[in-house]
């Protein structure tokens, strides 16, 4: 049976440590509360650290074994660790600057290297559970080394990752000293998921502008893997939350605080105590609506409930003295003897207390700075049986792209809280049910046991597509049979493509020409008199003749516009016309002044438009603008646009490689066709050949080619075999 192999920072029990004595406790935190239940549900592991050191577990063998029972892998972090990578590089660095705090964020090279140091740790003990069939899914911002380095371990594994915090913006992304290496890590994974379309288009952004890798909508082209990235929005326990209307301990803890609040209406805030979640802006625009809205003075109660979290962090310790000192004032301020505006709770509260009072509360106040999804906005909702309560929200939560009957607000404008807050207490009851009702439904189909299972099943299609790509992958076996195959023929014919498929791509196209090694290698194949080689190129005829004109090979131009077989001329298929570039000239050259880094190249019949060198999003933007500009001034100019790789062209219709390759196939009788190529305008050849005839796309991605090899190198020594037979 597949197993699911959950890996992240904490487990969801904590151990720890109270007048010398352990103890087990569930953990706090939106990730831990969030899965555990799920999780107990399947065939599943999970590993992560057990928050004290292994030394201490050992004292108490029960302690361990417990956890196991558990299903719970505890990994040891030494203590040095525990500060430089969890109070260091976790809370110090990736958490401000993910949050858009990047003057909090501290960048410490020993800090680094604790991360990849307690990376390593957590791949060592995974390595050592996983079986081979597992499914490994690895969370959060404390392990994004994680997923290359099992890649390593474990080629084969299928492994998922999900961000709980936001990825930023590029811009922001850029500044950490160690960018490549977290998005490399990240890469290892089959998927990686986001809580939003946002996080994961800045993800692919960043991937794109600093690796290079080819990058579409949702995918990216790692070497010889494709990883695939997307948007899963984490729900919560459905169940758990709706179930409260009806558990009576939940409903005796409510009419307890209930007496206690007497019959004034309940505004609810509750995080964990975090300069992300905005508490010191919230009390103060609290202080104002009590200034500008008198009438509400001791008619309304904030209660304001904090969990402590990264006391060692002096960020922290600072933001804990802002809020104390806030809620003295503002209570000092606005109190009376019998009504005081803000109770405070500095910890953590059962289930049943938390509940109640959401149960209870008007109106939940949930206005974060940044927050990857918020999962307090979806429990205020989903405990609201009656569909009465009003959710205030953040736009710069992950939540707000899905709660937008929410009253939406911006967590830095005390003017729209004020308005917000006297929105919301005033809100009739009809509104207030249809509003909540809408996004209750929402919650409930897409909750925590959907968001695990789609990100599960996509994690498998993902691998399903990986497998199938590599069963494409030539074989050393298949290579031998190729090579056999070819050393019997007495008539061979190579159609080679150039660029992109025997050298890699250089952002000018002048510089990628051949080098005396490749020079030989192809001289060594088109001296072999049982065998033609053609190099089939989408280059103009010039190029061509200057580099390989003196070889006795057939030349291939401007994807098929132009033939020259063995110790011929050059010749064209038909009669084609130039007239028409004229009027297409214009509209690729506004594509360049649009373009920095893009330009124009000309050949005989055809114009191209190159944006290899031009930032990467802004060419792919602009390259489907030209496509659609160009096509309604080509439809009556039997004209054809044409994609290669970082190239637009167009040239006269019904000309592709697939036709020259037509061509030259029909003038002999061939006993061994090869066709190398790596993009689309390769795909023409592939198709026209006969099924007997041997096809290589270089890359991965979907092909008509028969087989793929991964890289321009690869397909030099498969060159480099055949060439080595002819000796
Ligand atoms: P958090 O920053 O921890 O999570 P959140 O999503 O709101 O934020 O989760 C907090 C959890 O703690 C909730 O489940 C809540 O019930 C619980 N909690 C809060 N106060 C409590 C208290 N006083 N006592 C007991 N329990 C309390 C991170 C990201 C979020 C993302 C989650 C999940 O920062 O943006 O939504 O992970 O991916």
């Amino acid at each position: 049976m597949q197993r699911l192999l959950i890996v992240s920072n904490r487990l969801p029990l904590t151990v720890q440590e109270r007048k010398g004595e352990l103890h087990i406790e569930p953990s706090v935190g939106g990730l831990a509360t969030g899965l555990s239940s799920w999780y107990k549900s399947c065939n599943s592991i999970w590993i992560g650290w057990a928050g004290i050191t292994q030394k201490k577990m050992k004292r108490e063998r029960g302690i361990m074994a417990r956890l196991l029972s558990e299903n719970c892998h505890p990994v040891s972090i030494s203590p040095q660790d525990v500060e430089a990578y969890y109070n260091g590089i976790c809370n110090r660095t990736i958490w401000p600057l993910f949050h858009y705090f990047p003057l909090y964020a501290e960048y410490s090279e020993g800090s680094w290297q604790a991360y990849q140091r307690v990376n390593t740790a957590f791949a060592n003990v995974v390595a050592g559970i996983a079986r081979p069939n597992d499914v490994i899914w690895v969370h959060d911002y404390h392990l994004m080394l994680l997923p290359q380095l099992l890649r390593e371990r474990l080629p084969k594994a299928t492994v998922g990752y999900f961000l709980h915090i936001p990825f930023p913006s590029f811009e922001v992304f850029r500044l950490l000293p160690w960018r490549n290496q977290i998005l490399e890590g990240l890469l290892g994974a089959d998927l990686v998921g986001f809580h939003t379309y946002d996080y994961t288009g800045h993800f692919l952004d960043s991937v794109q502008r600093l690796l290079g890798y080819d990058v579409t909508t949702a995918q990216i082209t790692v070497s010889n893997r494709i990883v695939r990235a997307d948007a899963f929005p984490m729900g919560i326990s459905h169940e758990r939350f709706a179930g409260v209307a009806e558990d009576a301990k939940t409903q005796a803890e409510r009419k307890r605080v209930r007496k206690k609040l007497g019959d004034c209406q309940v505004i609810l805030s509750v995080d964990r105590l975090d300069y992300t979640k905005g508490i010191p802006q919230r009390l103060e625009a609290f202080s104002a609506f009590l200034d500008r809205n008198p009438k509400f003075k001791g008619r309304v109660t904030l209660v304001l409930l904090v969990v402590p979290s990264r006391t060692r962090v002096e960020q922290y310790m600072r933001l804990k003295k802002q809020v104390d000192g806030l809620v003295g004032e503002i209570n000092g301020k606005h109190g009376t003897i019998g009504w005081m505006p803000i109770w405070y709770l500095y910890r953590s509260l059962s289930f049943h207390s938390l509940t109640a009072l959401y149960s209870l509360a008007d109106v939940a106040l949930v206005t974060p700075l940044r927050d990857g999804m918020n999962l307090v906005a979806k429990e205020y909702l989903t405990t609201k049986a009656d569909g009465r309560g009003v959710l205030i929200l953040s736009e710069t939560a992950g939540a707000a792209q899905e709660l937008g009957e929410a009253i939406i607000i911006n967590a830095n404008d005390q003017e729209d809280l004020i308005r917000a807050l006297k929105q919301a207490l005033e809100m009739p009851e009809q509104e207030q049910v249809g509003r909540n009702r809408i996004m209750q439904k929402r919650l409930r189909r897409y909750d925590i046991v959907r968001w695990a299972d789609e990100f599960i099943d996509k994690l498998l299609h993902a691998k399903g597509l990986q497998r199938e790509m590599a069963a494409k992958a030539l074989t050393y076996e298949m290579q031998s049979k190729l090579v056999n195959d070819f050393q019997r023929s007495d008539r061979a014919l190579l159609l080679l493509d150039y660029d992109g498929t025997l050298v890699p791509f250089s952002p000018k196209p002048e510089e990628a020409r051949p080098g005396t090694t490749l020079m030989s290698l192809i001289e060594k194949l088109a001296a072999n008199p049982r065998s033609d080689v053609v190099l089939i190129s989408g280059r103009d005829k010039d190029t061509l003749e200057r580099w390989f004109g003196h070889l006795s090979a057939a030349l291939v131009a401007e994807h098929g516009i132009w033939i020259k077989d063995k110790g011929g001329g050059w010749e064209t298929i038909e009669t084609l016309t130039s007239e028409w570039k004229e009027e297409v000239y214009p509209i690729l050259e506004s594509s360049v002044d649009r373009t920095p880094g893009s330009f124009v190249e000309e050949k005989g019949f055809s114009l191209v438009w190159h944006y290899r060198k031009a930032d990467p999003r802004l060419g792919e933007l602009r390259a489907r603008e030209l496509i659609n500009n160009l096509s309604n001034t080509i439809a009556n100019l039997n004209l054809q646009i044409l994609e290669g790789s970082k190239v637009v062209e167009v040239k006269n219709a019904g000309i592709n490689k697939g036709r020259a390759a037509l061509t030259l196939m029909s003038r002999a009788e061939w006993d061994f066709v090869l066709a190398i190529g790596d993009d689309a305008t390769d795909e023409d050849t592939f198709k026209v050949l006969p099924s007997t005839a041997w096809s290589i796309k270089v890359g991965f991605g979907a092909s008509a080619a028969r087989f793929s090899l991964s890289s321009p190198s690869e397909a030099i020594s498969l060159l480099t075999e055949l060439a080595g037979q002819n000796v």
